[in-house]
């Protein structure tokens, strides 16, 4: 039997909808680093958006562990791996969050920078461990079943072709621009297929091609897991199916994963890396972007953000438009300093 207030109430139970409290997280956090906006200094930008995540996620009833954060301990004030965060009330929840996913493309006023949080069940989200990277691969439903991190990228996108009655011209997969995918994005071209290359952002990515009626087909690439794992929160929510595994650069990197339990064979999809039954996901725009505007400052009082805001037990998928008074936010964030 869950607790009164407790967001994973009896079925049937009305409960708490955390996706809406963390929204104000995201957008704080957005709000702050895009005053950085292309000031070509993404330390400061990050900086921004981590204390100003940090001092609103204090406003959230639960008792919270970052199992995706802003690092180890020893390099991360706040937000680190194994944090506590809430006020340790229930629900139990595993936290992964990213103040700001896309540091340099915020330091160089590029699109696609966003502030994302997900919340999920204690113990359901997955840890990436020692390894830095990981394959993904992500598209929307239709084509979920044709996603094989062991097929040929250029086969892949006959079918989903295939699957569209178009011709292989016609289908559009979204890559991370770096020098590890140059084998592949030749092959892809010699298909004819087209490619979407991205400089940064694959959690912004991931949500784009598993978008209806969106431009992109398919995410394919080697990325962050912490990414990964953001994406999968938010695909558990607006549907889709992200396919990972995790890519170790080297030998000592695959001993520490190995030794550490993990199978290198393992494919995780969207339910593996986020196996909760209620996920929650917010994500405010920094920078304009494919799936959300970013924050706009409008004038000397006010601002605007977009946000998604989404829960996969309900399915409801939200955009909030918000205006911000920055006059009255900061009388009363004052008020309630000096209360
Ligand atoms: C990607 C990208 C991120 O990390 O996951 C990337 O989506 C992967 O790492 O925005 P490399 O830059 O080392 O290739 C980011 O760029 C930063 O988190």
């Amino acid at each position: 039997m869950a607790e009164p207030g407790s967001v994973f109430a009896p079925e049937g139970t009305p409960d708490r909808n955390l996706a809406l409290e963390l929204v104000r997280v995201t957008e704080a956090a957005a709000l702050a680093s895009a005053r950085w906006v292309g000031m070509g200094d993404k330390e400061s930008a990050d900086g921004a958006a981590v204390d100003a995540m940090r001092v609103l996620l204090d406003t959230v009833r639960m008792d919270g562990t970052v199992v995706i954060g802003e690092g180890e301990k020893d390099e991360a004030p706040m937000l680190y791996n194994g944090e506590r965060i809430g006020d340790g009330s229930s629900p139990e929840v595993d936290i992964a969050v990213d103040p700001l996913e896309g540091t340099t493309l915020c330091a160089s006023g590029s699109p696609n920078a966003l502030a994302v949080i997900a919340l999920s069940e204690r113990g359901s989200m997955f840890d990436p461990g020692p390894c830095v990277y990981m394959q993904k691969m992500a598209t929307r439903s239709e084509h979920a079943d044709l996603l094989d991190l062991d097929r040929p990228l250029p086969e892949t996108l006959s079918l989903i072709a295939e699957r569209k009655g178009t011709d292989i011209r016609d289908v559009m997969v979204v890559v991370l621009d770096r020098p590890r995918h140059e084998d592949t994005v030749r092959q892809v071209r010699e298909a004819g297929a087209r490619i979407r290359m991205i400089p940064d952002g694959d959690v912004a990515a991931a949500l784009l091609a598993v978008t209806d009626r969106s431009p992109v087909d398919l995410l394919w690439g080697i990325g962050g897991p912490p990414e990964g794992v953001l994406a999968a929160a938010g695909i558990r929510c607006i549907g889709g199916q992200i396919v990972a595994r995790l890519w170790p650069r080297d030998d000592e990197e695959r001993e520490a994963a190995l030794d550490a339990g993990y199978d290198l064979e393992e494919v995780l999809d969207a339910d593996r890396l986020v196996a909760g039954d209620d996920v929650f996901f917010a994500a405010t725009g920094v920078t304009d972007g494919d799936v959300l505007q970013g924050a706009h400052y409008e004038s000397a009082e006010g601002a605007t953000t977009e946000s998604l805001v989404m829960r996969s037990r309900s399915g409801t998928v939200r955009r909030v438009h918000a205006r911000h008074d920055r006059t009255k936010l900061r009388d009363y964030a004052r008020a309630e300093r000096d209360a």
